[in-house]
């Protein structure tokens, strides 16, 4: 079986990380605006404002721990070789908890909190202290140049082929922890199908293309994953 892993935000909310768009109203979107945070448009504007916002969620990151949810798949992907099988994992989380939970080869379409790019010469560095619109890229030595690692609104995820290729390959696809709101993450699912491939989706609750799912697990990431694993 090669299975295919879509991660979102509710894989991490159990660690204290928030996610975007609850449908309690409690999400990272209804208390700040992402077209003022999480556009191109909006660092070009405000970069000291950017900084913050992606300064505060680095913090958080910082003190967070990975949950069951991330371990019971890290544990999966360890597993499937020995069993002719193999998982993909393909996470929306900017957050490194799959890593610290032991998954390997994560896929971060949406990029990384803790990397920095610079504008001018791209090149990616490790990015743990607070960035300031002064920061100096280590490389090209220029200041004012670095950015969060992120894939904003309006910009092409990464790594898009090799997704392609694992949706393409994958016997099984399962979605754990996403609105299925944000493209091209949420059209994945109709890949799979086109394809002939189960889905599954695992929620807190029904997501915005729950209906499009063959199967269907509601709960908490951190019980219904180690649960479906074993
Ligand atoms: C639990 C739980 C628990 C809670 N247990 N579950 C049509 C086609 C293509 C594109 C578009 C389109 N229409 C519009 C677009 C453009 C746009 C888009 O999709 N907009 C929508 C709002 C409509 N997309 C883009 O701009 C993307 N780029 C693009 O399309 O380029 C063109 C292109 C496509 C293909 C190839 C080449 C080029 C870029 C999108 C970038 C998204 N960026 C963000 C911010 C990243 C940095 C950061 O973190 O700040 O990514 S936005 C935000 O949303 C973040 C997330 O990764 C993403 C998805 O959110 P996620 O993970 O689903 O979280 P939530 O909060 O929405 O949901 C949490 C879920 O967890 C809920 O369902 C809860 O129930 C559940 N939950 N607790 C289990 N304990």
């Amino acid at each position: 079986m090669r299975i295919f892993v879509l991660t979102g935000a509710g894989v991490s909310a159990e660690s204290g990380l928030g996610t975007f768009r609850d449908k309690s109203g409690t999400g990272l979107w209804a208390r700040f605006d992402p077209m003022k945070l999480a556009t191109p448009e909006a660092f070009a504007r405000d970069p000291a404002a950017v900084h913050e916002f992606y300064n505060f969620r680095r913090r958080n990151l910082l003190d967070a721990r990975p949950n069951a949810a991330h371990l019971a798949l890290a544990r999966l992907q360890r597993e499937l070789p020995a069993h002719g099988g193999a998982m993909t994992l393909v996470t929306q989380n900017i957050d490194d908890l799959h890593e610290r939970g032991g998954a390997r080869d994560v896929v971060h379409m949406h990029g990384e909190l803790l990397k920095a790019r610079c504008v001018t010469c791209r090149a990616i560095a490790a990015q743990r202290s607070d960035l300031t619109a002064e920061s100096h890229c280590a490389s090209c030595r220029r200041a004012g140049t670095l950015r969060p690692h992120v894939v904003w609104f309006g910009e092409t995820p990464l790594f898009m082929e090799d997704i392609c290729a694992a949706l393409s390959d994958a016997t099984l696809f399962v979605s754990i922890g996403t609105s299925g709101s944000v493209y091209p993450a949420a059209g994945f699912v109709s890949h799979a199908r086109a394809r002939g491939v189960r889905s599954c989706e695992i929620n807190l609750m029904p997501s915005d293309n729950a209906s499009v799912f063959d199967e269907r697990r509601y709960g908490a990431a951190s019980d219904v994953v180690p649960a479906w694993v074993s």
